[in-house]
């Protein structure tokens, strides 16, 4: 008898990555352990029929300029394609107790009227694109690269305000959310289409919809990147709805109350359906389509299916105040926090799988080509042969160990966060706390004070936004420390601390919010890094001493951390379910430590009070920078 990779395990659980460029299933078991991944490459899958270019099509005429969309039939012929090629690799499909998945953000999918019996009556022995058909009033999906919607972005902040709207929903309004994307095709691009669709749903409901054979509700983590749902009060806001629906009284012409209001706004909210709040709880079993075609169990469970970012943070043991640090062109940083804290510089969505809790996301555009340009004119200036090397700029790096009272901000291109400019700034704090503006080559400052300056700047940017979305916490050493001050004295200390900066920069501004002593004196739990940069140990050493997490720094390399993340949802979800009971998510990932599978903790200096002066220079330095 041959033994099979999945013999030892009890129950598999699959977790699906439906993202831009490919679908991928990651197979894992009961322990978490991973065990095979397939994946289906959308440029290569039907190339004649789709024509897609790294998983989309952009659209460039004039009435759609900036248009970036993905056909809803290329994800169903995808979706039968790696089952295909899991049947062939004689994947135990009858072992699968549950599935769960992470799905790209802010894409939606419009079904038809016909939708509802197309789905229940699926049929083994054909395709679902062939049977899904007419189940769709739009072919296309709007992609979250999209850049088409700015009309409606003006619309939706002239209404309701940038800091307002962030207020609600989480989030200012942006091109790719999903209610902007609504408002275009319901007034511009096609309302008849619009007004024909039964159902409206995410790519990630969409894909559970798929699998249970049946439309469901939208997954409330994933309802917060639409710029429609009030994360408060747990349901669509009726503004927004009208503003989405193109019956708002204020930009449509169309009068409160009256029965063309009513309509436009209860239609889409039948559209929409109802989120149901976060939950371990089945949405349902398989469709019986794969269980006669693949040979899923028909008990398998469909737990329900979330954005991507949002399945990221639960593919690691991070607990609250934990923050996701990923490095690669443009740098992201993920919070796990229970302080619901909205600004209109980054976003708040809810947690996945901890009720009262969010995920915090800032978006930079200015990673690490910033910091490889620095690179570049090091190895320039010291004559290094292999012009992309690191050494240099890594030793000049590790020479520096505290503050030294200069700062630069290095955006080659525009950015978000802080919203200004492509733009660099080099400045130096006098020992008289003035702050005067210097050019390279004055005043001392030469290109190795770039290093270290562009290397803080970044990190101090993260340390000043995420602040606001910890929860106060008030040690001035981490716990690793050898003797931890006590609380009473600590506290005093950072009142002095706190106290000097005022003294020294006045209150500080971040994107036009005050921060407060609590926000200021707030520190990470600990700091977990990923992505291309997080390989540099001299920038990730250097990271981790300015934010100074209070329970360690870890580098973590977790190449396919969507999948995971939704087969551990399935796999909890499944636990919770055999145990009747809500098993705390951050307890239940945290044998992941266990493991440590790509985990690794590292050493920093912990230069947190030291770099108080940084926090200030910076904010004050970000009030002065140019915008467009
Ligand atoms: C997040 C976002 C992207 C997509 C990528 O707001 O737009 O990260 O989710 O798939």
């Amino acid at each position: 008898m041959t033994t099979s990779l999945y013999d030892s395990s009890e129950s598999l659980f699959l977790g699906f990555d439906l993202s831009t460029q490919q679908l991928k299933i990651i197979v894992t078991n009961e322990k978490l352990a991973a065990l095979k991944t397939y994946n289906v490459e959308f440029d290569v899958l039907n190339k004649d029929v789709y024509g897609v270019h790294k998983g989309v099509i952009a659209i460039d005429n004039e009435e759609h300029k900036g248009a970036i969309v993905s056909p809803v039939f290329m994800w169903l012929d995808s979706l039968d394609q790696i089952f295909e090629d899991m049947k062939k690799d004689s994947f135990p499909f009858n072992k699968v107790a549950g599935v769960s998945g992470s799905c790209q953000q802010h894409g939606s999918v419009f079904w038809s009227k016909q939708a509802e019996a197309a789905l229940a009556e699926l049929q083994a022995k054909s395709t679902l694109t062939e049977q899904l058909k007419n189940a769709f009033t739009f072919k296309h999906s709007p992609n979250w690269q999209d850049h088409s919607t700015g009309k409606e972005l003006a619309e939706f902040e002239k209404i309701i305000g940038a800091d307002n709207l962030a207020d609600i929903s989480g989030s200012r309004a942006h091109y790719r959310f999903t209610g902007l994307q609504i408002r275009k095709l319901a007034t511009r691009f096609n309302p008849a289409k619009y007004n024909a669709t039964w159902r409206i749903s995410l790519v990630s409901s969409f894909l559970a919809s798929v699998l249970l054979g049946k439309v469901t509700t939208i997954e409330e983590a994933d309802a917060c990147g639409m710029n429609l749902y009030d994360i408060k009060a747990g349901d669509f806001n009726e503004d927004l709805l009208a503003i989405a629906a193109g019956v708002h009284p204020e930009l449509d012409n169309v009068k409160k109350d009256s029965p063309e209001y009513v309509a436009g706004v209860t239609a889409l909210r039948e559209k929409l359906g109802k989120v149901r709040p976060i939950s371990y709880e089945s949405e349902g079993k398989i469709s019986p389509y794969f269980v006669d075609r693949y040979g899923f169990n028909p008990e398998c469970q469909v737990y329900s299916f979330t954005g991507d970012n949002l399945a990221t943070i639960i593919s690691l043991p991070l607990a609250p105040n934990d923050a996701l640090i990923s490095l690669g062109t443009s740098t992201t940083v993920l919070i796990i926090t229970k302080n619901y804290n909205p600004s209109s510089q980054y976003h708040l969505f809810k947690h996945p799988t901890m009720p009262d809790h969010y995920m915090g996301m800032i978006c930079y555009c200015n990673g690490s080509l910033a910091r490889e340009k620095v690179r570049d004119e090091i190895n320039e200036k010291y004559n290094v042969k292999d012009t992309k090397s690191w050494d240099k700029f890594n030793e000049i790096l590790d020479k520096s160990h505290s503050f030294n009272n200069k700062l630069g901000i290095y955006f080659p291109l525009g950015e978000i966060v802080p919203n200004a400019a492509a733009q660099t700034k080099r400045s130096i704090l006098t020992a008289e706390n003035k702050i005067v503006d210097v050019e390279l080559g004055e005043k001392n400052w030469v290109e190795d004070d770039d290093v270290s300056s562009i290397v803080e700047s970044q990190t101090l940017s993260c340390r000043l936004r995420a602040g606001p979305m910890l929860s106060g916490s008030v040690k001035t050493t981490a716990s690793t420390s050898p003797s931890p001050p006590p609380e009473g004295d600590d506290k005093q200390h950072l009142h002095h601390v706190y106290k000097d900066l005022v003294d020294k920069f006045g209150e500080l501004y971040t994107d036009g919010k005050k921060q407060t002593y609590e926000s200021v004196t707030a520190r990470p739990n600990r700091c977990y890094y990923v992505g291309g940069a997080s390989n540099n140990g001299s920038i990730i050493r250097k990271m981790g001493s300015i934010l100074a997490p209070l329970n360690g720094n870890y580098k973590v390399e977790i190449p396919n951390a969507c999948a995971l993340g939704g087969a551990y949802k399935a796999s909890w979800s499944y636990e919770c379910e055999a145990k009747k009971e809500w098993i705390a998510y951050d307890k239940y990932i945290n044998r992941l430590f266990e493991k440590s599978d790509g985990m690794e903790k590292f050493e920093a200096e912990d230069k947190w009070l030291d770099y108080f002066t940084g926090v200030g220079l910076l904010a004050k330095m970000e009030s002065e920078l140019k915008h467009n």
